[in-house]
């Protein structure tokens, strides 16, 4: 929100003759960053472990686990989400555990949205 500055015909005059100048400023209050969750591919997960961490850990449908774990799989990687910093840093905690867990190295990282 911008605020004008207060013009002298806002204020009150006291007669002495003298002016002022009064100005308001405002600074713009800056959004927290957001941060992509990002999953890698690797040659050793099983796709339908990768379908299952994606519906129990991103809350998405059966069929868009499976879209964005073919995505992984033929492009690399994929951003599986946009959060914030802790929240993001959560996910990405919980993915690497619970790969680690069922003994798969799945990777998933995080990374500061421009
Ligand atoms: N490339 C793996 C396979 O062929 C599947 C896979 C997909 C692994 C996505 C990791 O993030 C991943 N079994």
């Amino acid at each position: 929100m911008r605020l004008d500055p207060i013009s002298m015909a806002d204020l009150p005059d006291d007669g002495d003759g003298d002016t002022t100048v009064v100005t308001k400023t405002k600074t713009k209050t800056a959004r927290p960053p957001l941060y992509k969750v990002m999953l890698l591919n690797d040659d050793y997960t099983p796709m339908e472990f990768v379908v299952i961490v994606l519906e129990k850990f991103f809350g998405i449908t059966h069929s868009q686990a499976v879209e964005i774990m073919l995505t992984v799989h033929k492009k690399g990687l994929a951003v599986v989400g946009v959060f914030s910093h802790e929240i993001a840093e959560t996910k990405v905690a919980q993915v690497m555990d619970f790969a680690r867990r069922h003994q798969h190295p799945l990777q998933c990282t995080m990374e500061k949205e421009e």
